[in-house]
């Protein structure tokens, strides 16, 4: 398992183009797809899949500590989900605080650090607590770096982005020529991330549904049919794998 760099995750680091030679994806993403469907396949309510999803969520996130994944992101709400009847939102947005209340002992001790993109303050107060809460008890942990995009749309995140930047502009903060793709993630939710290598996405639909459009640009993706609840560390690894695999393919031209 030897690599050139031991730890990296921000951008600053990436600039300096080192690549890890086993490699791993040092930034993965996940879409989280088919829980409902994972339910009424079995003839339960589709928060029944939900509620599944949490514990495939903890499994994921044991696998990448494993595999010395170094950022993972999960789309767990979407600007687009406030569709959705407001039963399933109400469920849906306690599930934070249940995740945390069984596995925040589990992430502090493998040394996982929780953090959030997305339009946090529209979320309700008891959600944001539990997770703020998380994200302060977590923030010297400088092991896998979990991030949850939250109430995240790519299309506000840009708009948002667009927005500070003419407001930089108007303050005299930012010349309107230094304006590059640099400066302009700097602006996205994403600040200091690096970009996602490997982009998955459960439960068979092969689209980004507003997804870190602007992240993914050079990234890798991955399309696996089986649905969220049932995705474990071998399909996970299987996806790695997969990964590697396009990494020695270019790297042979
Ligand atoms: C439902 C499948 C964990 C996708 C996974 C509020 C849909 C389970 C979290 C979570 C959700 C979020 C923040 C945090 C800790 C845990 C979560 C939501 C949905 C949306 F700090 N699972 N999960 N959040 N689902």
């Amino acid at each position: 398992m030897s690599r050139k760099i031991p730890f990296f995750t921000t951008k600053k680091n990436k600039e300096i183009d080192v690549e890890r030679v086993d490699n791993v994806p040092n930034h993965v993403a996940i879409i989280m797809d088919g829980n409902g469907r994972w339910a009424q396949k079995r003839g339960l309510p589709r928060i029944a899949g939900h509620k599944e999803g949490v514990s495939a969520v903890n499994k994921i996130v044991k696998a990448a500590v494993k595999a010395d994944v170094k950022i993972l992101t999960l789309y767990t709400f979407s600007t687009e989900n406030w569709k959705r009847p407001k039963s399933e939102i109400d469920f849906i947005l306690r599930l934070p605080k249940e995740f945390l209340h069984i596995y925040l002992p589990g992430l502090i001790s493998n040394n996982v650090r929780i953090n959030t993109i997305g339009d946090f303050d529209a979320l309700p107060d008891h959600t944001k607590e539990a997770v703020q809460y998380a994200v302060d008890k977590t923030k010297s942990n400088d092991g896998l770096l979990l991030n949850f995009a939250l109430n995240y749309g790519s299309r506000l995140e840009i708009i948002h982005a667009v927005k500070k930047i003419i407001h930089d502009i108007d303050e005299s903060k930012l010349s309107i020529d230094s304006l590059d793709d640099k400066q302009f993630s700097q602006y996205l939710f994403t600040t200091d991330l690096s970009d996602p290598d490997l982009l998955i996405r459960t439960g068979g639909e092969k689209r980004l549904s507003n997804f870190m459009l602007w992240q993914l640009a050079y990234t890798e993706f991955c399309f696996s049919d089986v649905l969220w609840p049932d995705f474990n560390e071998s399909n996970f690894l299987n996806a790695l794998e997969d990964y590697k695999q396009r990494k020695r393919r270019y790297g042979g031209i």
